[in-house]
C-alpha cells in the first residue's frame, strides 16, 4: 500500500483553531484511493519547519505529500502553483518575525508544485467544490513549508506528487473574525477529493 504524508498546521496568530489540523486528524490512518494517510500537524515555527518536513519525509518514505494551510480571506480552495525562496510577514508562534530572508541561501527563486493541479481543479469542480489555482502561497509558514518540501524532494531526487493547498477558514473562525468561511466537513471533503485524484496524469 502506498503512503501519503498529509500535513496541517496548529492554530496561529488570532485564529483559535486551524481547519487543516481538523482535516489531518480526521483523515489520519484512513485509506483513500491508492494511499494510506499518515498525518502530521506542524507548529507555526519558522526555525523548526524545514527539519520537521525533512525528518518526516525520511521517516515515512511517502509516495506522495500533500501539505495544507489555512488562508484567511479566501473563499475557495487554493491549489498553490509555486513556492518562493523567501520568508516575511507576521511573527510566528515562537515570537520569531521573518524579514525577507532566503529559506535556502543557494535555492532556486521558486519551486513549482508537483501536484497535478489541473486534474485536481477539475476533480474538485466536478464535486461542486469552489477552487482556484493560486500563483502565490504568500511568504509565511505555508510558503516556507511548500518550498522546503519541494527543495528536499528535489535534492533527494524523489519524483513524487507533492505540494501545497490553502483552505478557507472554518465557520468557527469565520464567526469570530467576520471573514468568509466554510463548514469544516467541506474543507475535509475537499482534501479527501484531492487525495483520491492524485494518481498521475
Ligand atoms: N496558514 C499559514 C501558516 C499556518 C497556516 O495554517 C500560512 O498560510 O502561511
Amino acid at each position: 500500500m502506498k503512503k501519503l504524508l498529509l500535513t496541517g498546521y496548529e492554530p496561529f496568530l488570532k485564529f483559535k483553531t486551524n481547519p487543516t489540523q481538523a482535516a489531518v486528524e480526521s483523515l489520519e490512518g484512513k485509506i483513500i484511493g491508492d494511499y494510506k494517510i499518515i498525518g502530521r500537524v506542524y507548529p507555526v515555527a519558522f526555525k523548526e519547519i524545514n527539519s520537521l518536513i525533512e525528518r518526516d519525509i525520511e521517516a515515512v518514505e511517502p509516495d506522495a505529500v500533500v501539505s495544507l494551510g489555512l488562508a484567511s480571506g479566501i473563499s475557495s480552495v487554493h491549489l498553490e502553483r509555486i513556492a518562493i525562496n523567501t520568508i516575511d510577514g507576521r511573527e510566528d508562534n515562537t515570537g520569531f518575525k521573518p524579514n525577507g530572508e532566503k529559506i535556502y541561501e543557494n535555492g532556486a527563486d521558486g519551486l513549482f508544485s508537483k501536484l497535478p493541479l489541473k486534474q485536481l481543479e477539475t476533480a474538485l469542480l466536478n464535486e461542486n467544490i469552489p477552487v482556484n489555482i493560486s500563483n502565490s502561497a504568500g511568504t509565511y509558514l505555508c510558503n516556507n513549508l511548500m518550498y522546503s518540501e519541494l527543495y528536499y524532494l528535489q535534492h533527494k531526487k524523489l519524483d513524487i506528487p507533492a505540494g501545497f493547498v490553502h483552505v478557507p477558514p472554518s465557520h468557527e473562525i469565520g464567526i469570530a473574525q467576520r471573514v468568509p468561511s466554510w463548514p469544516q466537513e467541506d474543507i475535509t471533503r475537499a482534501v479527501h477529493i484531492i487525495i483520491e485524484n492524485l494518481q498521475s496524469n
